[in-house]
């Protein structure tokens, strides 16, 4: 079965436990139960993986080269600072789809940049959890059979 990474970063942890008019209610876990429900439909495998520490999340990334299609990354607010994390995309060759639940472009001006966007084949923001789905549908679609 072919093998995707959906990847979070720093504080997504707490999704569910403050700021919920800016995150939703959703928690990490229900997004991970709503990725894997929609994945089993396109017949593809999550694996899912969160962490608070840029060098994990670089490694989680090399990891995938060779053992996963593509990756789902919700950076955080690395997205808007890691150039390391940028070469480490850069770097593996793999499908990446840019997801965050809020539309950064709306909010303040230091959320407007990410460092993300350059190396992923494209940016959803602002649908809340659902945009993890619609990533799985973008990465399922790229990694069907001809
Ligand atoms: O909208 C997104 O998904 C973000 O990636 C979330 C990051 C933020 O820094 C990005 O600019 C946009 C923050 C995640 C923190 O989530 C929390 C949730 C509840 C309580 C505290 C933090």
């Amino acid at each position: 079965m072919v093998s995707v990474l959906v990847l979070n970063g720093p504080n997504l942890n707490l999704l569910g436990t403050r700021q919920p008019e800016v995150y939703g209610a959703t928690t990490l876990a229900d997004i991970e139960t709503m990725c894997r429900d929609h994945a089993a439909t396109l017949g593809l495998d999550v694996v899912f993986v969160q962490s608070n520490h840029e060098g994990a999340l670089i490694d989680a990334i090399h990891a995938a080269k060779g053992t996963r299609a593509g990756v789902v990354l919700n950076a955080g607010a690395y997205t808007h600072t890691s150039i390391a994390l940028m070469d480490a995309i850069a770097s593996v060759e793999l499908p990446v789809v840019e997801v965050h639940l809020s539309n950064i472009h709306a909010r303040e001006p230091f959320r407007h940049v990410s460092y993300i966007a350059p190396v992923a084949i494209g940016q959803i923001c602002g649908f809340g959890a659902q945009g993890y789905l619609m990533a799985l549908d973008v990465l399922a679609a790229r990694t069907s059979p001809a």
